[in-house]
């Protein structure tokens, strides 16, 4: 069932609004956490990408039903439920992302009543800490290595075996950022995988803005992105695999607060309700890349893209990418032949190696038109 599903929403991720039908409403059940829930991320415009200085007034634009707080959290581990003292703990979450960008963007808030952030002076306190887990493809499953879900004998930490075990295996597949809040004297995110360069610009970048010391509470915001990674190699970003962000699709995603007020941990308060998503892609709450909201749409703008399909024949295809509601669609192919599909397929003549090809859009908002000037290189 499980992998049968996950084979089916690979094939249903061309078609998004098929894909949305079958998942909500319907029998088909996939390995996710809260699978009653659908989160969403919000898309920014390109022209107003959030700028990671701490400062989020950048995000202001992003409407309520976007903001995650402390009461969809659960404290599976030290005993408080959902019963969760807002004076205790008490936070929201915002997930953004850009089309066209495959990066993760985060706007932490959080009121903690002691912030605790000496885990690195020798005065031995922890650290409070801000977990995700990000699984781009949704392709689910464990990722950390030795959490009793690996076989007995790469258990053995110490073993040459486990180590070359857990340098290809950890954070391979779905990745686990432990972010500190804030970072004193160390490094903003500890990376629970193999793969720590993740946590490295131009892979992430974060800013903190906090008024607080040690030990007081108060308010702290950190701004953030990552990129997820289907395969996210120990070696570096060289052979890594960015995964692919498209629109209208689900990812995996949850995020944990782990609250030390001075002495042991008192909280560990996870969105997905239940503490297995710290390593096992399988207890993420799917996440949908949305489309840019009505307040954020621009005005109707014409755009498209090409492949030769084959270059022999001069087959080229041609893919509508225009922003804006679109009713009708008039292609030149520069040789007096015209098309009025979406995405036309179109063999040019011989005499035509360098054809200019004009789409124009038309729609409510009025007309659009981009030409591509020797674009379309032909044999
Ligand atoms: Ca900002
Ligand atoms: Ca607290
Ligand atoms: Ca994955
Ligand atoms: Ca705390």
């Amino acid at each position: 069932m499980h992998s049968n599903f996950r084979r089916i929403a690979q094939i249903l991720h061309s078609f998004p609004i098929l894909f949305a039908s079958i998942a909500i409403g319907s029998e088909v059940q996939y390995k996710i956490a809260r699978p009653d829930k659908e989160f969403r991320i919000f898309q920014f415009p390109r022209d107003a990408i959030p700028r990671i200085d701490g400062d989020t007034s950048d995000w202001e634009m992003v409407p309520e039903s976007y903001v995650y707080r402390t009461d969809l959290l659960n404290d599976t581990e030290d005993g408080h439920g959902t019963n969760i003292d807002r004076n205790d703990l008490d936070v929201a979450v915002t997930v953004g992302w850009v089309k066209g960008i495959n990066r993760l963007y985060f706007r932490y808030e959080a009121h903690d009543d002691f912030w605790d952030f000496e885990r690195f002076n020798p005065r031995g306190y922890k650290n409070d800490i801000f977990e995700i887990v990000v699984d781009g493809d949704l392709s689910g499953g464990a990722f950390i290595f030795n959490q009793n879900l690996v076989p007995d004998r790469h258990r053995d930490q110490t073993s040459p075996i486990s180590i070359e075990n857990y340098t290809r295996f950890s954070g391979n597949h779905a990745q686990n950022y432990h972010i500190y809040t804030p970072p004193v004297n160390n490094a903003w995110v500890l990376v629970w995988g193999g793969q720590p360069w993740i946590g490295d610009f131009p892979h992430s970048n974060y800013a903190y803005d906090f008024d607080v010391e040690h030990g007081e509470s108060g308010k702290l915001v950190l701004e953030f992105w990552v990129t997820p990674y289907d395969h996210a190699p120990h070696d570096g970003p060289e052979r890594a695999i960015e995964s692919q962000l498209v629109e209208n699709q689900l990812i995996g995603l949850s995020w944990s607060i782990l609250d030390f007020d001075g002495a042991e941990r008192d909280g560990h308060y996870n969105l997905a309700h239940n503490v297995n998503m710290v390593k096992d892609g399988d207890y993420l709450c799917a996440f949908r890349l949305m489309p840019l909201e009505a307040a954020q749409k621009p005005d109707l703008y014409a755009e498209w893209t090409f492949k030769v399909v084959d270059m022999e024949r001069n087959m080229v295809a041609f893919k509508d990418e225009s922003v804006g509601e679109v009713a009708s669609w008039y292609w030149d192919f520069g040789d007096g032949s015209i098309s009025t599909e979406q995405h036309p397929i179109y063999q040019f003549n011989e005499k035509h190696t360098r054809p200019m090809v004009t789409l124009e859009v038309t729609g409510p908002k009025g007309t659009s038109k981009r030409t591509r000037y020797w674009e379309v290189l032909l044999k």
